[in-house]
């Protein structure tokens, strides 16, 4: 029997001592851990369950959806619309607002999430994992449209990720610091297991897609050779590299031992700002790498503070270890 804080007892903890966290935002955190232990355990069932493989669907990114992906998105749609806490929400897998069916209670939050980000590693059996974001519903009207959602990422009232990994995670803020949860299969629950998780601000990691090297925009070319040139280099000690493919699984590494996620902008589709969306992978992501400590950009501007333009807005993302995203951002604005 574990004798941990669960996540319910943590969240009324919190609101005692902050008072960042109001009876509905917790209930709300609540319904989105439910669907997270279910999305945990239809990701762990792997091929057992029939589950793998694509779809001849696309997404409105024009990604090729995968089962889990559409099964993902439906668990949360399903029990986060009965939590009696939201107006609508919206999914990397939908392409416009969703709003809640009559005869359900509606709250005044807007929930955005990613429900299965990293898709492309589930039949590979890689890390996959969850992102969400949780606004207020400003507007007047019942049915919440997409401009509702268009707030900047300073305006998220909590942010998290759960992680399906060797173990399932959940990682949330809620404005006050972050803090981590290990889902305890013998009794349901998300324990308290990494209270307090902060970012080492200095870091011998980085974390990019190297095939991408000749579309990259010059700052991003010479901070990354110089951490290829290691001691030989300017930077006068070794670095190490990964690329998991999977935002959630490199940003759960930084949050442990550090390191920098880039995703930049990149010439490979000029039409594009960058491949990351906005408003369920780099805003969620950036309040929770800068209540760790760290810095979240596009390596011209605080991610935070973009105003959305559209639900499914790309961005660059440079976050991670402060003194590393730091000298990204120099880079830029010495070019
Ligand atoms: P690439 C997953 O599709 C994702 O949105 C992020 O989780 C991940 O960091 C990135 O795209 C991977 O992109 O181009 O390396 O496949």
């Amino acid at each position: 029997m574990h004798t941990g804080t669960n996540l319910i007892q943590f969240l009324a903890d919190e609101h005692r001592r902050t008072a960042s966290v109001c009876p509905d935002v917790q209930a709300l955190l609540g319904q989105i851990a439910v669907s997270c232990k279910e999305i945990s355990n239809a990701v762990n069932q792997g091929a057992l369950s029939g589950v793998m493989g694509s779809l001849e669907s696309e997404n409105i990114q024009g990604e090729t959806q995968k089962k889990l992906d559409v099964i993902t998105n439906e668990i949360f749609l399903r029990i986060n619309e009965r939590s009696g806490q939201l107006a609508g929400m919206a999914s990397e897998e939908m392409d416009d607002a969703y709003t809640i069916p009559d005869g359900y209670v509606r709250g005044k939050y807007l929930l955005v999430f990613d429900p299965l980000d990293g898709s492309s590693n589930v039949d590979v059996n890689i890390s996959v994992g969850t992102i969400f974001s949780v606004l207020r519903y400003e507007g007047k009207a019942s049915n919440p449209v997409a401009a509702d959602f268009l707030q900047p990422g300073t305006r998220q009232v909590a942010a998290g990720y759960a992680l399906y990994g060797s173990s399932t995670m959940l990682v949330l803020t809620t404005g006050h610091g972050v803090n981590g949860f290990s889902l305890d299969r013998n009794v349901g629950e998300f324990v308290l297991t990494h209270a307090g998780m902060t970012i080492p601000a200095e870091t011998k990691e980085f974390a990019i897609n190297a095939s991408n090297q000749r579309f990259w925009e010059a700052p991003v070319q010479r901070y990354v050779s110089e951490c290829v040139a290691g001691k030989t280099g300017p930077r006068g000690r070794d670095f190490n590299m990964r690329w998991v493919a999977s935002m959630v699984a490199e940003v759960h590494r930084i949050l442990i031992r550090g390191g920098i996620f880039m995703y930049p902008k990149d010439t490979k589709d000029p039409a594009k700002a960058g491949k990351l969306r906005l408003m369920y992978e780099a805003n969620p992501m950036s309040l929770i790498v800068e209540q760790a400590g760290g810095l979240s950009s596009t390596g011209r501007q605080r991610i935070l503070d973009i105003q959305p333009e559209g639900l499914h807005q790309r961005v660059p993302v440079i976050l991670g270890s402060r003194q590393e995203v730091e000298r990204v951002i120099g880079y830029h604005a010495e070019a």
